[in-house]
């Protein structure tokens, strides 16, 4: 009854400043709210656990906006049913998905959803220790477990690659290139990382759940689980010196909140709230969103970003043993999203999409160094570092919103340091750039432009003014990893019969395939993830 008021509260102020215009001149007057409209309780349940899990992640569990627009009925009741169900099920340019039209949703469907983003958000539930505990699972205790790496194996160029509509990770022996085994994970599983020794590897899923598997184990093995929340995107570990493996940490979507772990078990040590203020309006915010983590090798802390609110933390969690953990808040901007070190593992390079900017943080000096504008929704993944030949170490991002790749200095000793220094064009929006530092190529997937999503696009860090290679596949390409020694490039062929392909970096010829993979995503190669090689 309470938010049916507020909407007519917001519908009147709409109408009388329409009616004041009419009055005023012939000023065009503000559109009407279109009426609530009214579902049945499966419906209802249809449309919560759609939106879930197509929609929150981009438009926030409150319908607030991040990524995607505030989508709150104050809003969407401003259009007709008609025009949403088209906006859902044909896309928009700037970068929401066409839902209908690749196949996710019915016809039926959209036109639920349509209905469905005109009432008012529920209140997801909370998700505590009580619940967390009784979600903690220990498949194999510490004192079962391997005290040795396997024999005869490169375990450090093995891959875990993500098989996300089946929520499981394959782990594939980059020196074979054989599936050793496949490992349950959460739903539609995230990213994966690594420990510091590398020996472990932590998934993470949507639904917030965080997947320990032993590499040493041969074959590698599920040895923890926990459920941190209802919605969760990131997760990392501890890596400085002293604290290498000790703890992990996940940051929620839903609770807004990040939960730190027992390294070697998962056994949850502490929940931290985010939820506060907007760095520069000081609104309060019930979701600030835990989006990406990395762990500094400078200090016993883990630097994490709230979406919303636009602040960067440093968690320092070396007063664990005795509770107590100790923020530093830094203002950057909001809407942080995804981000990765520079070369020299100083400056986090985070992108706050919704505001076209990277924001660089010192976690050294432990500031916010600049907000750099780039093009229409930087989405670096992690980035990629090279040396141009003209501007020396620069980290680069591609874009959601265009086909251009960035690159901003990052030699603070160079006068153009933490600005966009050099620009390609590219075919296609994008949502991964990838090279590494023993190459000379710099490739970029182009996977959300419907006419390039299946092309590969390879420029010469050598020749950056010579117009880029471009390799075609069958299917939808996403996502890049090179091997340990950096001389093979795994791309993703993104499908439900999906492939991995792989690339010799110097001539670009396919060497090898790996098939049978549902939805391979994101790959992680041991090495280069232990030590943030990107
Ligand atoms: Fe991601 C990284 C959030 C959609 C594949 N993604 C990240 C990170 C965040 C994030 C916060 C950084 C984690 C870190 O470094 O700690 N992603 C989100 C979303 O909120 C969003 C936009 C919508 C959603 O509903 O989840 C979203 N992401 C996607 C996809 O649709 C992708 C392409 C495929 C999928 O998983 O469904 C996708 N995101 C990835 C990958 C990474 C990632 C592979 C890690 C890249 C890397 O190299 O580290």
């Amino acid at each position: 009854m309470k938010k049916k008021n507020l909407l007519s509260v917001l519908a009147g102020a709409v109408m009388a400043v329409g009616m004041a215009g009419v009055a005023m001149a012939n000023a065009p007057a503000a559109p009407a709210l279109q009426p609530e409209p009214t579902l049945t309780k499966e419906e209802f349940q249809k449309g919560q656990q759609i939106y879930f899990d197509r929609c929150s992640g981009c438009h926030g569990a409150l319908h607030k906006g991040a990524t995607g627009p505030d989508i709150t009925p104050a809003k969407t009741r401003l259009k007709t049913l008609d025009a949403l169900d088209k906006i859902l099920f044909n896309g928009t340019d700037g970068g929401m998905p066409g839902w209908g039209k690749s196949g996710f949703m019915t016809k039926d469907e959209t036109a639920l959803m349509a209905k469905y983003v005109q009432i008012e958000a529920p209140m997801p539930p909370e998700w505590g220790m009580k619940e967390m505990k009784s979600s903690w699972k220990v498949h194999v205790p510490v004192d079962k477990r391997p005290t040795e790496p396997p024999k005869g194996k490169n375990w450090q160029n093995y891959f875990g690659v993500v098989e996300r509509d089946k929520g499981q990770i394959a782990i594939i022996d980059g020196d074979t290139k054989k599936v050793l085994v496949t490992i349950p994970s959460g739903f539609a599983t995230h990213i994966l990382r690594t420990s510091m020794s590398g020996r472990y590897m932590f998934a993470i899923g949507r639904d917030g759940k965080a997947t320990m598997m032993d590499l040493w184990a041969d074959p590698p093995n599920l040895v923890a689980e926990v459920r941190t929340g209802l919605d969760a995107r990131s997760i990392d570990t501890s890596k400085y010196k002293g604290f290498e493996d000790k703890y992990a940490v996940v940051g929620d979507y839903w609770p807004p909140h990040y939960v730190i772990l027992k390294g070697d078990t998962l056994e949850p040590l502490k929940i931290v709230g985010t939820r506060g203020y907007t760095y520069d309006t000081n609104e309060y915010h019930p979701e600030p969103r835990v989006a990406s983590i990395v762990a500094s090798h400078h200090a016993p802390e883990w630097v994490l970003t709230l979406k919303e609110t636009g602040v960067v933390l440093l968690v320092d969690y070396s007063k664990l043993n005795v509770g107590t953990v100790t923020e530093t808040k830094i203002n950057a901007e909001r809407f942080l999203h995804d981000g990765g070190w520079d070369a020299s593992k100083r400056y986090f390079m985070v992108a706050a999409n919704a505001r076209d900017t990277i924001s660089v943080i010192d976690t050294v000096d432990r500031k916010l160094v600049k907000n750099i504008k780039t093009g229409t929704k930087p989405h670096p993944g992690r980035g990629a570092n090279w040396v141009d030949p003209e501007f020396g170490p620069v980290w680069a991002t591609v874009h959601l919103g265009e086909g251009l790749v960035s690159m901003i200095s990052t030699d603070p000793k160079n006068p153009k340091a933490w600005t966009v220094v050099r620009e390609w064009k590219l075919g296609g929006n994008s949502l991964f750039v990838k090279t590494h530092p023993k190459s000379k190529n710099v490739y970029c997937d182009n996977t959300i432009n419907p006419n390039k999503s299946n092309v590969l696009t390879v420029f010469n860090i050598d020749k950056p003014t010579e117009a880029p290679r471009e390799i075609t596949f069958a299917k939808k390409v996403v996502h890049m990893e090179y091997d340990k020694d950096g001389g093979e490039v795994w791309v993703s062929l993104w499908d439900k019969e999906g492939e991995i392909v792989i690339l010799d970096d110097k001539t670009l010829k396919e060497k090898a395939r790996i098939t049978g993979l549902n939805t391979p995503t994101g790959k992680f190669n041991v090495y280069n993830t232990q030590m943030d090689i990107y």
